[in-house]
Parts: structure tokens; sequence; C-alpha cells
């Protein structure tokens, strides 16, 4: 019998499921792709989580939801060459800070602001843009001065707080664009979209480009 598998339901247009596959990916780590595309596993996913916010990774009788989680959940359990949770504790914290920091400070100000262009309009909330807008400029200007002496976003090896970097500046450049007066933020962009991993991630993702709902630019 083979072995099992972990299972990740999943999204290849999803930010938080390109987060947990490039961990996938960086380790060459075997899993089934759950993609929610299909309707069983749309089905199959609903009925693990009510929340319905993905993506989580299935492992026997364990489910885990949240893309950080999900990453420290594959280096605990399967882990590769590559450790996206550093040995070094100290060095951990930063890491993980530096997580909360693209989850927070990034990703949630982006998705407001598409979330928010899904509304009709009668019930949009252009003060909440606004305020989301304001937060990922101060969140850009913030990381271009971190970002002037390093590679990576913790140390000098690609880890977590890398995987959750890439896709949601990946999307946040879409949705209020990096400055070129960012121009550290903008090359670790482009760093980040050079990786093997991540660049497989965007290219699976790329039929599914006419979802973006603010329209997707001809670019990366
Ligand atoms: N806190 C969750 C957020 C996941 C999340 O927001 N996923 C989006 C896709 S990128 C989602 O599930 N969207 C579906 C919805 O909002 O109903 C995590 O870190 O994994």
């Amino acid at each position: 019998m083979p072995a099992a598998r972990p299972r990740l339901y999943a999204h290849p247009f999803s930010s938080y499921s390109q987060k947990a596959l490039i961990a996938l990916y960086e380790n060459q780590t075997p899993f089934d792709y759950r993609n929610l595309e299909d309707a069983q596993a749309g089905a199959e996913f609903a009925a693990l989580w009510p929340i319905r916010r993905f993506p989580i990774l299935v492992d026997g009788d364990r489910t885990v939801i949240e893309a950080t989680c999900v990453i420290e959940y594959l280096d605990l359990h399967y882990p590769g060459p590559v450790k996206l949770i550093p040995e070094d504790r100290d060095t951990a914290l930063e890491v993980r800070m530096l997580d909360r920091f693209f989850d927070n400070y990034i990703s949630t100000p982006q998705q407001k602001v598409v979330f928010d262009h899904l509304r009709p309009e009668t019930d949009r909330d252009p003060q909440g843009v606004k305020d989301a807008c304001t937060m990922l400029e101060t969140a850009y200007a913030w990381l271009d001065q971190r970002m002037a002496t390093r590679e990576w976003a913790v140390g000098t090896a690609f880890t977590l707080a890398d995987c959750a970097a890439a896709p949601f500046l990946f999307y946040a450049d879409w949705t209020h664009p990096i400055d070129a007066g960012f121009a550290h933020v903008r090359a670790y962009r482009e760093r980040l979209l050079a990786r093997p991993s991540f660049k497989r991630a965007v290219d699976e993702a790329r039929p599914y480009r006419p979802y973006f709902p603010l329209g997707a630019p001809d670019r990366d």
C-alpha cells in the first residue's frame, strides 16, 4: 500500500494557498493537491472546515488550519533540506514576527481593498479602503528600510517569512502599486518571483488571472 500523503485543500490563485505551496515545493514534499476548483474537493473541504478559509492540510486524523500553521506542521513532520523555521529559537522568533508583519500589514489591507470592490456599490466602505491603502504605504516604507541590507526577510536564508512575503507582495503590488521610491521592496519582490518554488506557484495560477477582481495587470 502506498504511504499516506498529506492532502492540501487549496486554490492555485489564492495567496494563502500559494504561501503553503511554496513550502511544499521548496522541500519537494509529496502531497495530494485537492484543488478547490474541483467540486468534489470543495465539498470535502466544506465538511472539514466550516470557516471555509483556505488552505488547510489534512494528514491522517489531523487537520491543520491557517497557512502559517501548515508550514510549521510541515517543518515539524516533513522536514526537508530547506529549514523554513530556523533551529535557533531567537531567529525563529524573528521569522514568526515577520510572518505576522506580512500577514497583518500587507495581506490584510490588500484583501480589504479587493473584498470592498466585490461588494455592491451601496455597501462599499471608502474610509476603510483609504485606511487600508495608508496601511500598505506605511508597511512598504518600513519594509523598504529593512530590505535595504537584506536578501531575504530574516537572516540569510529563505524562511516561512519569505513564503508569506512572496504572494502577499505579489498581489499587494497589483492592488496598490509599490512606488518606484520603494526600490528595495520592488527588488525583493523580483527576487521572490525568481525563486523556483514561487515561480511554479505563479505559473500554476496563470489560467485563473481573469478571477482577479480589480483586473490583473499584463505583467509578472
Ligand atoms: N488566516 C487564514 C486566511 C486564509 C484566507 O483568507 N484565504 C482566502 C483565500 S487567499 C480564502 O479562504 N478566501 C475565501 C473566503 O474569504 O471566503 C490563513 O492564514 O490561512
